[in-house]
């Protein structure tokens, strides 16, 4: 938390035009509020108000394996745990990344930030000089300050920080995340990984990887859409991820276009644009049926799109192609398309209830009002989506093809640890919720007996 904070902060004083898209989500936010006044008395009940002004993540792009590896031990610390593999090589972007995140429920809610984290693939450069050089530069640059590697090797031996280590902890793993406008190359250098891919040139040429977007979240990703132009924003031009609905699913994201912004090379001074500002809404969390209906959705509408000019708008299709996903949460719950948390409601926790009662099937404890559903938010990335990012802020002449090319162990041997799957997660967190009604409903029977 104290961490997110001071990124927020870090990078608001960075990224001028972050602190203006922050007023509009927040204008918006309180917009929907006052026209939904239940959606606004469900969210203070949840805890979920206070949360709606948190950044829900952010992004960095590091070099080599030891900083990878480094940057999963640097999470821990905060409790943040490599969760998800996301290739990106199919999309032309020659990174693979994870998500660091919390992944309890306590403190999930409490803090739901995350850092998307992408590693460089060197291997997908073809031109084996510059590869060679990339690997050079990156080799000499040392990402972490002493201080922090100090206070890593501490917490990992003791088991913990005391809070004053703790704040020195945080303002000290800031310094990492950090913009340099000062490169490490000549412009020549800088222009000749440029050509080979805008990205390496961002993750190569700089002493850090600085932070190049945060996202807060919405209540409206539409409307925030279509007001950015009108505060000055270059906007992306679609909205990734599924359509609007009435039962939100996954994951919706937009973003600013990256600015060009001053840097000095090591002969002379230059542009680079790589930081921008992005906002996403979350729905449920889709269980691996889910997952598949949805990108075999996404595909059928892209290949629309690529089937000639009379080719319906993007929305347009987006919105005809998922009338085919079910939009009710009993719908989805009932063909297992997506996960709930299930909670005793009021009658369920004062009724005292038959030894059965405690074995029935959830559907029933539902439909007599013994239990309630609540859609588990999904807290993950979308690599399709993830790409429409990265991709609007690479500019329009990049279109790199690479041979899909999934790496995912090679991935986990660098970083050091596997990553968690993240539907795993999830079904367990369902799982823990349905123990623990069963669990109070034996109590209740238990009662009775007595
Ligand atoms: C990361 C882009 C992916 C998202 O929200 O899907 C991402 C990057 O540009 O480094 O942040
Ligand atoms: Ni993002």
């Amino acid at each position: 938390m104290r961490f997110s904070q001071a990124m927020s902060e870090m990078y608001r004083q960075e990224v001028p035009q972050y602190g203006t898209l922050l007023e509009l989500v927040a204008d918006i936010n309180a917009r929907t509020l006052e026209e939904q006044p239940a959606l606004h008395s469900k969210m203070q009940r949840t805890g979920e108000l206070d949360r709606l002004r948190v950044e829900r993540h952010g992004a960095i792009r590091v070099g080599t394996p030891a900083e990878l590896g480094m940057l999963r031990r640097l999470f821990a610390i905060m409790g943040m745990e490599p969760v998800g593999y996301y290739d990106l090589s199919t999309a032309g972007v020659p990174v693979h990344s994870t998500a660091f995140r919390p992944v309890g429920d306590a403190a999930l809610r409490s803090n739901p930030f995350r850092v998307f984290t992408s590693l460089l693939r060197l291997d997908l450069i073809a031109d084996e000089a510059l590869r060679a050089t990339a690997s050079t530069i990156l080799g000499r640059r040392q990402i972490f300050t002493p201080r922090v590697l100090e206070l890593i090797t501490h917490s990992e031996t003791m088991g913990g920080l005391k809070s004053a280590e703790a704040d020195d902890f945080v303002r000290e793993a800031l310094e990492t995340f950090r913009w340099h406008s000062e490169a490490t190359v000549d412009a020549d250098t800088y222009e000749k990984l440029k050509s080979a891919h805008r990205l390496i040139a961002d993750v190569v040429c700089f002493k850090g990887p600085h932070i190049n977007h945060l996202t807060p979240c919405t209540l409206d990703i539409d409307s925030a859409q279509a007001d950015m132009p009108a505060r000055g924003m270059d906007a992306k031009e679609v909205v990734e991820g599924p359509p609007r609905r009435n039962c939100p699913i996954l994951l919706r994201q937009t973003s600013f276009k990256a600015m060009e912004e001053s840097v000095h090379f090591t002969d002379q001074s230059g542009a680079h644009a790589a930081r921008f500002g992005e906002i996403e809404q979350r729905g449920v969390a889709l269980t691996r049926e889910g997952r598949l209906l949805y990108d075999h959705l996404l595909a059928e509408v892209r290949d629309m799109g690529s089937a000639g000019g009379a080719a319906l708008d993007y929305g347009v299709r987006l919105e005809q192609v998922f009338a085919k996903f079910p939009d009710t949460h009993s719908a989805l719950r009932a063909q297992n398309l997506a996960f709930y948390r299930y909670t005793l409601t009021e009658q369920g926790k004062t009724q005292t209830s038959p030894a059965t009662d405690a074995e029935a099937d959830l559907s029933s404890l539902l439909e007599r009002g013994l239990v309630e559903a609540e859609p588990i938010i999904y807290e993950d990335f979308l690599p399709v989506s993830a790409a429409g990012i990265f991709q609007s802020n690479l500019g329009d002449q990049e279109r790199v093809q690479y041979v899909s090319n999934a790496a995912q162990q090679a991935f986990e041997a660098d970083l050091g640890a596997p990553v968690h799957d993240e539907i795993k997660l999830y079904e367990a967190a369902q799982q823990r919720s349905i123990t623990q009604v069963r669990a109070a409903l034996r109590g209740q029977a238990a009662e009775v007996t007595e």
